[in-house]
């Protein structure tokens, strides 16, 4: 029994060594998600992961605004040649749901999937990943394979060789079982392996942080005019090379978030910019508010934080007279009136019932349906913006949280509601302008909330 101690020692400690796990980032046998803005829709692509390649690659279209519909053609080609395969779903006009298309892989690694609906493009970058059986898995098998040879060469021996070669093979027996068991009953606490595709680490590791990315953010024409179409932009460069920043990480289902309000609140919009061309991210609105709009953008390069980045564009007057958001217009009644309470009325309870500056409030939702669906990954989104613009929070539901990136639940889940829950903390006493969003047979709601705050040691 001896020997086996060494033996067992050295392939435990090769276990633990083995394969870096996938310490961030998705796993080889978790589905891929874009969240774009595109063609007056709003859409999820989800890419379900694949456990072979060449294999067919299943492709679902999630349209939860489908606007006046129409096609959304899905190109994938890998970035070290091969072929490509394309295929294409046609969204009905107003109908939410999900669109599936099947595409095909033959190889992992770095892809690009061209997502196309009327004129416009956007190029995901893509790693096409298929998990990878664990070395200790490998082990394992192979030490159980080894103890049914041993048993089978015991029992040859004892009818036929004589005692000395059955005491060896049943020796190897016990040997193999002893490593099988030992590594199965280790297995928890073993690195899982890397999946095959897996794009090398970022170089975090070499220097630790990495420059935020610098934005520039811009919109066309310059000055939009209210009741027009016009693109918000935002280019992404590094700060110590001026190269475009080209590595954003799936961050909540998108490789960005960008939030546009009014000054006043009146216009408010969470969207999804495609992706042109490497470090632009893109997205067209209509102008409906005139005067100043706040744009915020949160995304997350790999191997870095997250950021939130923020810019400002004008839109300006068609002439028309009576524009309720006239920045001139001296009325103190900033941001969109309060949803009336009622029973599942879409009503925001704060508890405390006057938020305090500072301190943690929990706010509840009942939204009266108890078939919710996962937008974006999460049961709920709250988004405050203090009454000057100057500062944006985005929050999740509490209890939705625990998901974490690999383990995002499907947009076809109705497990949520009629309650959602925030934790959120107000920085400073005063107005603030909330919108909480949610998902219902696939549609998303946004529901605007005013919510004032009270300064510390001064309840009301
Ligand atoms: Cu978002």
């Amino acid at each position: 029994m001896k020997r086996l101690i060494p033996l067992l020692l050295a392939s435990v400690a090769l276990l633990a060594w083995a394969g870096p796990a996938a310490a961030h980032g998705r796993g080889g046998d978790a589905d891929a998600r874009f969240a774009q803005t595109i063609a007056g829709m709003e859409i999820t692509v989800v890419v379900r992961a694949s456990v072979r390649v060449p294999a067919p690659l299943q492709v679902d279209v999630v349209a939860h605004d489908p606007g006046r519909g129409g096609r959304v053609d899905l190109t994938i080609r890998s970035a070290e040649g091969g072929g490509s395969s394309a295929g294409s779903v046609r969204i009905e006009p107003g109908r939410a749901g999900m669109y599936p298309a099947l595409l095909s892989v033959d190889r992992v690694g770095p892809h690009e999937l061209e997502v196309r609906a009327g004129e416009e493009r956007s190029l995901l970058p893509l790693a096409v990943l298929v998990p990878r059986a664990p070395l200790w898995e490998v082990v394992m098998y192979a030490a159980f394979a080894c103890a049914a040879v041993a048993l089978v060469g015991a029992l040859a021996g004892a009818l036929w060789f004589g005692r000395a070669v059955a005491g060896g093979f049943a020796g190897g027996f016990v040997v193999a079982t002893v490593v099988a068991f030992t590594v199965g009953v280790l297995s928890p606490w073993f690195a899982p392996a890397a999946p095959d595709g897996m794009p090398p680490a970022p170089p975090q590791e070499v220097t630790p942080g990495r420059p935020n990315a610098q934005p520039v953010v811009e919109v066309a024409p310059e000055r939009p005019v209210r009741g027009s179409e016009f693109v918000l932009r935002l280019a992404l460069f590094d700060g110590s090379s001026g190269h475009p920043v080209d590595d954003l990480a799936e961050h909540h289902a998108a490789l960005s978030h960008v939030v546009v309000t009014s000054e006043d609140g009146s216009y408010f919009r969470h969207v999804h910019p495609i992706r042109p061309a490497p470090g632009v991210y893109e997205v067209r609105l209509g102008a409906q508010a005139h005067g100043r709009h706040r744009v915020y953008a949160e995304f997350e390069r790999t191997g870095a934080g997250g950021q939130l980045v923020t810019g400002a564009f004008t839109v300006g007057d068609d002439g028309r007279p009576g524009d309720p958001s006239d920045p001139s217009d001296p009325s103190d009644a900033a941001g969109p009136a309060p949803v009336a309470a009622g029973p599942g009325g879409n009503a925001l309870v704060t508890e405390p019932a006057r938020p305090v500056a500072g301190r943690p409030v929990r706010l509840t939702l009942d939204t009266g349906h108890a078939d919710l669906q996962p937008w974006l990954g999460m049961a709920g989104h709250l988004i405050v913006r203090s009454r000057d613009g100057g500062y944006l929070g985005h929050v999740h539901e509490s209890r939705s949280m625990a998901t974490d990136a690999r383990n995002v639940p499907d947009e076809s889940v109705t497990g949520y509601g009629p309650r959602l829950e925030f934790a959120f903390s107000f920085p400073r006493p005063g107005r603030y302008l909330a919108w909480t969003q949610y998902a219902r047979n696939y549609e998303i709601v946004t529901v605007p909330h005013v919510i004032d705050v009270a300064a510390e040691g001064h309840p009301r």
